[in-house]
């Protein structure tokens, strides 16, 4: 796949005779699969991908938070508040050691901030659809929460340390988020009719936004080549996106959902299922700021952000107020 990447031309890779000694051996430690760490050197284009890379995913993981947070609220029992609460806090979790890895990079976390509330930097493009029902609780959890477990559990044996360490946990956390989609999708499809169309009307909504998480075809995506050199990305988008397919299309079977592609069908030949053309059109759209959500994410962001300035004032106050004491004792 990565030979192949190299063909396409989507980017123009250099061979290592091509490279100065530094970045030659820089390379080597790469592909001898030896972790680079925040003080070692690395060319000025490796940092600034993982920044673009670790901010995008942390930003993902705290704008996810809130088409979630819509229906905390609504959840039909108390048990699955309590369990949807959880999951939620612990996406909050995922983008703060995610902007900590980030922030090895020397990049700061304002900064981070200021390019998700300005519109500049981009999140995943699926927490841009709106959660209309329950059901849509469950697709986030077993579609969106599967996809991320696809696409992050190589993301631990990543070139870079901190990166490939915080999704080592973040992993962790997904499987439970993935268990809890799917469980409120299985109540959904032994309950009632009306339940069981609630969650074949998630799925349809959600089925091809979950396909688009993971970037656009391989001759179509600038990124990729450059980023599996340098082991970023260990697997291509559409090599992800296949898994998902297979992994995902009996999980349905057995929920007794349709998937809406009928170009859908087990391929004997690959050992693949073959699936129908992917919306680019819409994909694009919506990561250029125009989906069905992307203005109200980010006024809900930007309002949250605003309202939590007397909090972090007043940390800021009480750490000085500390420091003060601190050294009028040590004069003393
Ligand atoms: N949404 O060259 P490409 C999760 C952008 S969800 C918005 O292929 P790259 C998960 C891309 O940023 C939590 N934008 O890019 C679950 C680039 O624009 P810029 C978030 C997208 O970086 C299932 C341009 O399109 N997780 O974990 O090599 C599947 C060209 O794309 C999206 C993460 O962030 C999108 N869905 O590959 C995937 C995981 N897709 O920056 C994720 C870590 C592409 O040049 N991130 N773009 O202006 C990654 O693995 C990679 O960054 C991506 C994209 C696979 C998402």
């Amino acid at each position: 796949m990565y030979a192949q990447l190299v063909e396409t031309g989507a980017t123009r890779l250099r061979a290592m005779e091509e490279m100065d000694p530094q970045e030659r051996a820089f390379q080597s430690r790469v592909d001898d699969g030896i972790k680079i760490e925040a003080k070692d050197w690395m060319p000025e284009a490796y940092r600034k991908t993982l920044v673009r890379q670790i901010s995008q995913h942390a930003h993902s993981e705290i704008v996810g938070q809130l088409p979630e947070g819509n229906w905390v609220t609504r959840a039909p029992t108390l048990e699955r508040k309590a369990v949807l609460l959880a999951k939620i806090q612990d996406e909050a979790g995922h983008g703060l050691y995610l902007y900590s890895a980030a922030e090895t990079l020397g990049v700061s976390r304002d900064q981070m901030l200021g390019d998700l509330h300005s519109g500049k930097a981009k999140y995943s493009s699926i927490f841009n659809y709106p959660t209309l029902s329950w059901a849509d609780i469950g697709m986030i959890g077993w579609l969106v929460d599967g996809s991320a477990i696809i696409n992050q559990v190589p993301l631990c044996r990543c070139s870079y340390g901190p990166y490939a360490r915080a999704m080592v946990r973040v992993c962790k956390e997904e499987s439970f988020h993935q268990r809890q989609g799917y469980d409120i999708l299985l109540k959904l499809c032994n309950g009632t009719p009306e339940q069981k169309q609630m969650a074949q009307d998630a799925l349809n909504r959600w089925w091809w936004p979950a396909l688009m998480m993971f970037g656009p075809s391989d001759g179509d995506s600038p990124n990729s080549a450059q980023s599996m050199q340098w082991r970023i990305k260990l697997f291509s988008n559409d090599e992800l996106r296949q898994k998902m397919v297979d992994q995902t299309v009996p999980q349905a079977e057995y929920l007794g959902l349709t998937i809406p592609d009928p170009k859908l069908k087990w391929n004997e030949e690959r050992g693949h299922y073959d699936f129908g053309e992917i919306d680019w059109s819409e994909f694009y759209n919506v990561i250029q700021g125009n989906g069905p959500c992307n203005r109200d994410r980010l006024r809900t962001r930007v309002k949250a952000w605003d309202d939590g300035a007397w909090f972090r004032n007043a940390l800021v106050a009480h750490a000085d107020k500390q420091a003060d004491k601190q050294a009028q004792q040590a004069a003393a």
